[in-house]
């Protein structure tokens, strides 16, 4: 039975898990009909957004990422917040990946009556990943949650993305994970805003104190990405615990710091104009192909890429031009 725009809002505003739930379904879905109502509802919901911390996480598989998701989150609440998880992975449109890794379903966190935990989208949808992320993302803040962690699965540009739409990035670095051997990826350091060497043990501590000292090095070499803020470098264990109640405040001071020099809401903004240009090229498209010649043509021109018979960026244009040109 479909669920009016009313009953959606309602619902998310008395912070009904099911509904919230379905109303997430609803805007990742990429049927037209839907759509309609998601816009509806996305803008209803506005005046309630934008009010929680986003966190994006992320580090190596296995680094400890849902481990430390589900401690922290346990954390935070216990600090009388409420806590969503949700996960951003570009490969799950391609092969339908894992929720959240099978591996860790953050049981004890799910138990929690002021934790809201989502699955990340697991087919082809509307809006590219961190669209539909982010509008996740507005229905938990509506719902009241105010703590977003965004757990980045799979490798590559899921950190692009998640940077796109979160207040603070923390990277979860692991001794011997294999990324120092890339020297750890450039774009990641420049990206990050706190580090958190995790499963640090009795046995390891010296190795973690050296890593630690390189990562500051490392660190010093790079343009700060915020004025006054010295990355941090924490050494603790997601599994036992330790050390979450530094990242927590270190999150709380950093955010502190953009709200102070009005950096909070000055990249909150650019993050938004960025969206609006991906929605201006997603409708103009969408609007486009809804001609049958229009897709006909898109579909060659986009072949002819794709077999390399030409260059990706000729084509775009000649496909262009030949529906847009003024004539
Ligand atoms: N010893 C130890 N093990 C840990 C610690 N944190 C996490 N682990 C273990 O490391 C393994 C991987 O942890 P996950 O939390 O699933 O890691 P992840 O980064 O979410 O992994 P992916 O989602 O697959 O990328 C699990 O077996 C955890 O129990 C820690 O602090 N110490
Ligand atoms: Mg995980």
């Amino acid at each position: 039975m479909k669920i009016s725009t009313e009953d959606f809002i309602n619902g998310i505003k008395s912070g009904n898990k099911r509904l919230i739930a379905k109303a997430i379904t609803l805007v990742e879905s990429i049927k037209p009909e839907h759509r309609n109502q998601a816009e509806e509802l996305l803008k209803q919901i506005l005046p309630l957004t934008g009010k929680s911390i986003r966190v994006g996480i992320t580090g190596v598989p296995g680094a400890g990422k849902s481990t430390f998701i589900e401690n922290f989150g346990r954390l935070a609440i216990l600090n009388g917040k409420k806590v969503a998880v949700l996960a951003i992975d570009p490969s799950s449109a391609i092969n339908k990946g894992s929720i959240l890794g099978d591996k860790t379903r953050m049981e004890e966190l799910a138990k929690e009556e002021n934790a809201f935990i989502r699955p990340s989208p697991s087919s082809g949808f509307l809006g590219g990943v961190a669209n539909t992320t982010f509008e996740t993302m507005m229905i938990c803040e509506a719902a009241g949650y105010d703590y977003i962690l965004i757990e980045t699965v799979g490798v590559g540009q899921s950190e692009v993305l998640v940077s796109d739409i979160t207040d603070v990035f923390l990277f979860l670095k692991i001794i011997g994970g294999g990324d120092e051997l890339q020297g750890i990826k450039r774009g990641i350091m420049e990206m990050v805003d706190v580090i958190f060497i995790n499963k640090v043990e009795e046995s390891n501590l010296q190795k973690a104190k050296n890593t630690k000292l390189e990562l500051k090095r490392a660190l010093d070499f790079l343009p700060s990405k915020e004025k006054d803020w010295k990355v941090p470098v924490l050494l603790g264990s997601a599994l036992n615990n330790i050390g979450l109640n530094e990242v927590y405040q270190k999150i709380d001071d950093f955010i502190s710091l953009k709200k102070k020099t009005n950096r909070f809401e000055e990249v909150r903004t650019q993050q938004s104009e960025k969206r609006f240009e991906y929605w201006v090229q997603e409708y103009i498209l969408a609007m486009m192909k809804k001609n049958d010649s229009v897709e006909e043509a898109y579909i060659q021109h986009k072949k002819n890429a794709s077999d390399l018979i030409s260059n990706p960026s000729t084509e775009a244009k000649l496909f262009v031009e030949k529906f847009l040109k003024k004539n």
